[in-house]
Formats: structure tokens, sequence, C-alpha cells
């Protein structure tokens, strides 16, 4: 029986900075070359810029008044805290949201507030501002509500609430339609008439941003600064959390936030997030990491809106109480392995519908039963793993059915979906990701309208989106000294990802299934005197597909993997590739 074939993304690419900045950093900073392009690709021009980006300070902080309409919003939260009105907190389910408003409940409770909280379950509310989150303003007896990460599109119920004599503030990051809610103030980065020096912060980056004014006017009417700087100091843990998980990049003022943030994160005093991080293995005073936030951390609060249970996310993140918090984070716990179990089944049914597919073609697959809460996971993970869009449609909570949709860089899925709208009941979201309903009637359709439009793209000479790597490396060269050196550019995220390197003609040893039940795989390699781990994460289609003494091309990040006290390289497989017969060019396809 011959073995299944290996999927690889078809075009490699090197990246390449520009040759002047690599050399001027290398001189300047006396650095080798790779590291210093590594630099290069992530803006730096110089030594100076490269030592800002590897140093990043709180001096490079902007002056938060420098949002249009801070000082409005900080004005006015001041007039409450002193007046001592009810101020609601509004939030939102996903990580950023629940950060934000964790945020705002620690730094107003510090002040002398005793907000209130509320965040829509979008199982059963959908998202922003609605008839049931008006009730609960209105029960609350607030006269001041704050929106963390949502509002900048509720028009309507904004205007409803300010006529009951209600202020809204905004705090939010979404892009604006055309017109901006009729609210006391609204804060938005994404504002046209907004000249703030910095755009991409996440949600909770723009109420943090409000703290910080409300602090300054405070201090002006005399109260402790040096308290007021502490807590600041602190909430930057929940920026961090929501400026990761929101996929914000990693630059300019969210790399200074978020790399403080890490540091103030295993040192909380949040009962809370003490808590998350407990049954996530982050001990207090560990060493935390972007990767700790996306791979430990989001998760498990994210599991909890995706099971239709976000009421116990908000309970944590704002939680006092020691001994409740760490049983709502046991809870958060359990339900994040049921849905690491619903995901993994899932990813099966998925590859059994895709055996055989041509994955030059976009993905665009439905199933009767699929979660609908996994949809976007499954067709991220699909999307990167073939450099095609997928999307996954789903009938299981009725019909019309929900989708999802995962892009690849080049190619806007939103307005794909926007294309083929007549066979939609809705639809919204980014170029990169959005999501639909749909009749399960009108479902072939809209499928084949999709394809065709990813076939048109392709035609139009418009190239793949490559996977890019940072460098090619021989086995040999890559060792502690190396990682360790990549490691001074952490935290890393989105527009600043952990380098990759290519590694072409390494001989494949032995390859086996880890994990539970076998989704991941790790696999021994070797060129000349080198042996190498190499662990490939959901990869368990390469079992089957790999045999021992093939020679590959690997794509892969070097990591330090500590194991019962010793410390070893070892690499996270990207992609591979069976070798040509002629050592890999920069680009081939
Ligand atoms: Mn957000």
């Amino acid at each position: 029986v011959p073995a299944p074939t290996i999927q690889s993304h078809p075009v490699w690419r090197a990246c390449a900075p520009d040759p002047d900045h690599v050399r001027r950093i290398a001189h300047d900073l006396d650095m080798a070359p790779l590291l210093a392009a590594i630099l290069a690709q992530r803006g730096a021009t110089d030594g100076p810029s490269a030592e800002a980006f590897l140093t990043p300070s709180l001096e490079g902080l902007l002056d938060p008044f420098g949002l249009t309409d801070l000082e409005r919003a900080a004005e006015r939260v001041t007039k409450a805290l002193l007046d001592k009105e009810t101020i609601l907190i509004y939030g939102d389910a996903d990580v950023d949201g629940l950060s934000a408003t964790a945020l705002l409940c620690q730094f107003l409770s510090t002040v002398g507030a005793m907000p209130k909280v509320y965040v829509p379950n979008r199982a059963f509310d959908g998202y922003s501002i609605n008839d049931a989150g008006i009730a609960a303003i209105e029960a609350a007896g607030a006269t001041l509500v704050i929106t963390v990460d949502n509002g900048t599109s509720a028009i309507e119920p904004v205007a409803t609430l300010q006529s009951r004599g209600i202020d809204v503030i905004i705090t939010d990051h979404h892009l604006p339609g055309e017109q901006l809610p009729p609210a006391f103030a609204v804060v938005n980065p994404c504002r046209e008439d907004c000249t703030y020096g910095f755009q991409p912060l996440a949600g909770v980056g723009v109420a943090f941003k409000l703290a910080c004014g409300v602090a300054a006017k405070l201090r002006d009417l005399g109260r402790n600064g040096e308290r007021m700087a502490k807590v600041l100091g602190e909430v930057m843990a929940w920026v961090s959390m929501g400026t990761v998980s929101d996929i914000m990049p990693l630059w300019g003022e969210n790399r200074i936030l978020v790399s403080r943030g890490l540091r103030a994160l295993p040192r909380t005093t949040s009962p809370g997030l003490r808590a998350l991080c407990a049954v996530s293995r982050i001990g207090p005073g560990a060493d935390c990491r972007a990767e700790d936030i996306a791979f430990r951390l989001a998760p498990r609060l994210n599991a909890a809106s995706r099971m239709g249970r976000s009421d116990l996310s908000v309970s944590l993140v704002t939680g006092t109480d020691e001994n409740i918090c760490n049983k709502l984070a046991g809870e958060l716990d359990d339900l994040n392995k049921q849905r690491q179990g619903a995901e993994r089944d899932l990813l099966l049914k998925v590859d059994e519908v895709l055996a055989g597919h041509d994955f030059n073609e976009a993905i665009v697959i439905s199933g009767e039963d699929w979660n609908s809460g996994l949809l976007g996971l499954v067709a991220g993970r699909l999307s990167r793993r073939y450099g095609v869009p997928a999307v996954l449609a789903s009938w299981g909570n009725g019909d019309p059915g929900k989708g999802s949709c995962r892009s690849v860089a080049g190619f806007d899925v939103h307005g794909a979906l926007a294309a083929g709208q007549e066979h939609l009941a809705q639809f919204g979201g980014h170029a990169m990701a959005a999501g639909f309903s749909v009749s399960r009637a009108s479902f072939a359709d809209f499928a084949e309208g999709f394809r065709r439009r990813w076939r048109d793209h392709v035609a139009t000479g418009t190239p793949r989106a490559p996977l890019e790597f940072e460098g090619e490396l021989p086995l040999i060269a890559i060792n502690l000294a190396l990682v360790k050196q990549i490691d001074r550019l952490e935290p890393f995220g989105e527009a600043n990802r952990r380098p990759v390197f290519a590694t072409p003609r390494v001989q494949l040893g032995e390859v086996r299934r880890m994990g539970g039940d076998g989704t991941h795989v790790a696999m021994q390699v070797f060129q000349g005197p080198t042996t190498m781990r190499v662990v490939a994460f959901s990869r368990g289609d390469l079992a089957d597909a790999l045999v021992p003494g093939q020679t590959l091309d690997l794509m892969h990040r070097p990591k330090i993997n500590n194991f019962r006290g010793i410390s070893r390289v070892e690499l996270e497989l990207v992609d591979l590739r069976l070798s040509a017969a002629s050592a890999v060019q920069g680009e081939a396809s």
C-alpha cells in the first residue's frame, strides 16, 4: 500500500529585508547578520531603532489625551467617581473584551468606585448593546455606562440610553461606520478624526488609556499618584492578555504594553487572573511569554464563550474571592478540555471530507452537526496548513446554519461573501476572517460562487501567499546560543512572529505520534553529525505519510525545550516537503 502523500505548502520564500539596513544594524550593534536581518525585517533601520525594539521602554508610551474625546471621557468618569454615581462597564465575551472589563473594574475599584459589569452572552444575546443590555443597565441604576471593546456601531441603543439620561462613554477599537453613536464620548483610535500616533490598540489598550487619563485627572485633584501608578502598572497584565489574544501587531505602543504586561502577569494580585494562571500552570513569579497567553490562558477563557458559558469567564476575571475564582478556573479548564476534544473530533471529520481534495481549490465544506463555536478555529488551521481560504459551515443549531471563513493574505473573504450575499442570510467580518449564516438549500450555490472567486483570484496572476522564512540554516548552526539571541525579540506574536528558518536536506529518522490520541507527531532528523528532535503540532497525518530514511526540507521555529532540568533545542515544524534532487532555492513551487 503506498503511503498517503505529504501535504505541503506549495511556495516557500525567504524574507528579503533591505540589505543596507541589515548592514547598518549588524555594524552598529556588532551583531550577526542573520539577527540583524530579522530586526530589519521588523522595521529597524539602524542601531538605535534596533536597540529600541530590543528594549521597549515605558517612556515610549503616548499621551492618552492624544486620543480624540479622551479628555472629555476622563473628566466625566472623574465626576462620576467624586459624585459616587453608579458606573456600569459594558464588556464583551472574547478575551480582549473580558480583559478590558477586568482592567477597568480593577482600576475603578482602587480609586473608590464599585462598578457594575454587564457582558452579553453571545450565544443568546448577540454582541454589543442590545435590549437585554439596556434592561440590565436600567436595573443596575447606572448613570454612566462605559463600553469596552464594543459600542462603536451601537447607534440606536446609545441614542436610547442617552435619551433616558444615562451617559455613555464608548471605548472601542472596531472600525466605525459612516456615523458615530451619539454618545457622551467616543474614544476609538480608528475614528477618522483621531490623530493619535498609534492606531492598532486592542480594546483593552483603549480602556487602559482611559484609565491613564482618569488617573491623571485624579492626580491633578491631589490624589495619591504613586498608588495609581502602581495599579496602572499592574493592570498592564490585562493589556497584554487582550492585545495578544486579539492578534494585534506587537510593535510600537503594543510592544511596550505587552512586554510590561507579561512581567506583571505572573505577579498579579487579581484573584481571577491568579487562578487562571494556576490552572494554566504558570506559577507566581514565573517567566510569562506571549505564547503562554495565546496557548494557555486565552484558550481557557475563550472556551467558556465557545461552549456557551461566557458567564463563567466574566465572573472569573472580575472576581474578588480567591476560593470562588479557583473553582471557576477549574470549570474553565474542564470546558477547555471539552473544547479540545470537540475540536479534534471536528478536525477528524473535516479531514475525512477533504480526502482527495485538490488543494489548489478553496476549501468550502459543511457538516450537519459540527460545533459552530469551533468552525473559525478549524478553518484557521486549514487555511494556514494549505495556503488557501477555508470556509466551514454547520447546521448543528438548525437552519439557517452558521459559517466561518479564514483567508490567506491577498484574498478578501469579506469581499467574497459580499459578492455572494444573495445566497447568505447574514454576513460580516474582515478581509482575513469573516462569519455568515446560510440556509441548507443555498449552500451549494454559495460554495460554487466562492470557489469560482478564488479560482479567478488565482488566475489573475495574484500570487499564492508564500510561506516565508527568515533565513536558511544547516542543522549544525542551530544551538542554544542562537535561540537565546532570538528570544531577545520577545514578545512574539502578530507582526513579530518567532523567527522561522528553512533547513534543506535532512535525513528522517524515527517518526511517532504523540499526545493522548496521536494528534501530534515527533520525529528525529539528521544532518551530518547533528541530530535534532522535531515536533509537529496537529500534524498526525504526517505519521502515515512519512517514511524513515527520506530526505526532507524543513521549515521550522527553533525553541528551547526544558525537560527535567535539561535545556535542549528542538524544532517546531512549520512545514516540510520531500527534497528535490537539487538543494532548496529561495523560492520553489
Ligand atoms: Mn477587541
